[in-house]
């Protein structure tokens, strides 16, 4: 099988929502395929697929969820060999992530979550639905440098306005970098907002954190 076979099959499973058989596929390839590759070659192109399903009524949120349970057994095995590579590399930094009030959308804020792990950074995921003052008083407790929120919505990605709100509002807005993303999120609104930095994608987003920290820290 080629690699690009494997990606098709892993794709497939996930679309339909076989949680056994992506992990299965995923386990057979990852001495061959780089964990990366099989997530943005394999696993996101499903959840497109996915959501273009559902876009079109041809599927339901039932349907969603055995995907995100078929992409959750496949991140099982992947994380964990992510992370070991980046296990050598000393901390760059501290960040504070979570999806925004409202939002329950946690699969592409978990791979930031892990590539930024990753790459050296001391992550603390606070998860889902979280508010403004929550991501404020983490980032606040564990002397944060970035602040990473992400909204799948358009009807949450307000709330990532919000959290620049409550910073000018506490007197705390340059303290943090504040770093947006999420499928519906862009440039334009993350500079209509006010934030720091946009990843488009999770390895963007990356770039960019270690980009505004550096340029924070005068390097
Ligand atoms: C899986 C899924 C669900 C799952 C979520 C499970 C989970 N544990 O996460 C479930 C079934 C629960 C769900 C529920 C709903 N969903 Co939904 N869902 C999806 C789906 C199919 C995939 C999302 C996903 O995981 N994508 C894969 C990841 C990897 O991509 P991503 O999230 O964009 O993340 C990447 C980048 O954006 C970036 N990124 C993400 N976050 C951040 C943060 C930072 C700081 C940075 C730098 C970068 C970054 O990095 C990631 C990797 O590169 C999308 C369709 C789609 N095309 O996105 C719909 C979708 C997001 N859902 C949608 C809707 C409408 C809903 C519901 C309202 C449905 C309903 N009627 O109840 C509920 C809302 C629940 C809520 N209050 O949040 C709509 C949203 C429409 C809109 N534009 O506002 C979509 C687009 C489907 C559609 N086409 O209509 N959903």
């Amino acid at each position: 099988m080629t690699e690009d076979d494997i990606l098709k099959g892993i794709e497939e499973a996930i679309v339909r929502g076989d949680k056994e058989r992506s992990a299965r596929l995923v386990e057979e390839s990852l001495g061959g395929v780089d964990p990366l590759s099989i997530i943005q070659g394999g696993m996101m192109p499903a959840m497109e697929k996915v959501g273009d399903r559902f876009s079109c009524g041809e599927i339901y949120l039932p349907e969603m969820l055995m995907a995100t349970e078929a992409w959750n057994e496949a991140m099982k095995l992947l994380k964990p060999k992510m992370l070991e590579a980046g296990e050598s590399i000393g901390k760059i930094g501290t960040v504070v992530i979570g999806a925004v009030q409202t939002d329950v959308h946690e699969i592409g804020k978990n791979i930031v979550a892990t590539l930024l792990s990753t790459a050296g950074f001391e992550v603390h995921d606070l998860g889902i639905d979280i508010s403004a003052s929550k991501f404020i008083g983490k980032a606040e407790e564990v002397d944060a440098d970035i602040i990473a929120a992400s909204a799948i919505m358009t009807t949450t990605m307000t709330y990532q306005r919000d959290i620049l709100e409550h910073l000018v509002a506490g007197g705390l807005r340059d303290k943090y970098i504040v770093l947006v993303g999420g499928g519906v999120v862009n440039q334009k609104w993350a500079d209509e907002i006010g934030a720091d930095g946009y990843g488009e994608t999770a390895v963007e987003g990356v770039r960019v954190a270690k980009e505004l920290l550096s340029r924070r820290r005068g390097g």
